[in-house]
């Protein structure tokens, strides 16, 4: 019998410079997120938002570190990781909507103490590998993979009170294209497996992700799904603060997830970055859903 899914929406707009991601749940809910799951015969319970708090115009003005809305963007991850890990004691399949992807932060927190081993796709242009040294933005959604590897600021690395959350040798990023300096370094040292577009366009993606797949099978005893919607093309998914050309199609990601759900090993998933304000017509978030549908086995019914 499939899981339960628990939604938890995050309307997260301060790891970022653009407004509008906030409204990413809304944009998520209103495309038919919930009614796709529910037709593929799931029973989801929607959790509604986490609260975000705003810095005040004061704490704003005094911010002068590399990590932008730092006490903000640590209380809203606390709280996630509280609730993510809570689903999980249920018994029920987490499934975060962000927001920007500095979230990806309290899931992982709240996901990985209940696995040895957990493995991590991470679908995005980017590598999110910054730290506030390596940053040339201070945002801090291109940071949260290093912090979940236990590098940058102590704050952001003991969320939930321990550190690392995973181990770099369970990550695969897919997507790669947009990649700073400090990233590349730290992908070299750490040996993490990386199928950029190069490798994309030079395999192609079934066999990226059977490959990806066979990796993670292997080592892993958990797979978390973290889909930033900029890993697509923005000509088809352009609802999002930071495109880069030269992307994933939907139909390369739509097999992706088709293959991920027929390898039954994802076990947790947050779809991020969808900004509605940057939007076609709720493009990118009628994208996500339909990817969503194929995560969790529309193919298959
Ligand atoms: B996203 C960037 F410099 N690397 O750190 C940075 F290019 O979550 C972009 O993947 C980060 O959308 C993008 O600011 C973060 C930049
Ligand atoms: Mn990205
Ligand atoms: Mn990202
Ligand atoms: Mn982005």
């Amino acid at each position: 019998m499939k899981k339960d899914i628990s939604i938890i929406g995050v309307p997260m707009d301060l790891g970022q410079s653009r407004r509008g991601v906030d409204m990413g749940p809304s944009a998520l809910r209103y495309a038919g997120a919930i009614e796709k799951l529910e037709e593929l015969d799931i029973k989801v319970h929607d959790l509604g938002d986490i609260p975000i708090n705003r810095p005040s115009v004061e704490q704003a003005i005094n911010a002068e570190n590399n990590l932008k809305n730092l006490d903000q963007v640590i209380e809203a991850n606390e709280k996630l990781s509280e609730m993510v890990d809570k689903e999980i004691q249920t018994g029920n399949f987490p499934l975060v909507f962000g927001g920007d992807h500095s979230i990806a932060i309290g899931s992982l927190a709240g996901i990985s103490k209940h696995y040895e081993n957990l493995g991590v796709i991470w679908y995005d242009a980017h590598g999110d590998l910054n730290s506030e040294d390596t940053s040339p933005s201070g945002n801090i959604h291109g940071m949260p993979l290093a912090v979940s590897l236990g590098i940058g600021h102590d704050r952001l690395t003991n969320i939930a009170a321990y550190t690392p959350k995973i181990k770099p040798e369970n990550i695969v990023i897919i997507g790669a294209r947009s990649l700073d300096p400090g990233e590349k370094g730290l992908i070299k040292e750490k040996g993490i497996k990386v199928f950029s577009m190069h490798e994309i366009d030079r395999m192609g993606m079934p066999a990226v992700m059977e490959e990806a797949i066979k990796y993670l099978k292997e080592k892993t005893d958990g797979v978390h799904l973290s889909l930033d919607l900029d890993g697509l093309d923005p000509s088809e998914a352009p609802g999002v603060g930071t495109p880069v050309i030269g992307g994933l199609s939907y139909r390369e990601s739509h097999l992706a997830m088709e293959m991920l759900a027929e390898a039954e090993c994802i076990t947790s998933a947050e779809f991020v970055e969808v900004n509605p304000i940057l939007d076609e017509k709720n493009k990118t978030a009628t994208t996500a859903v339909a990817l969503m549908g194929s995560l969790f086995g529309e193919k298959l019914k």
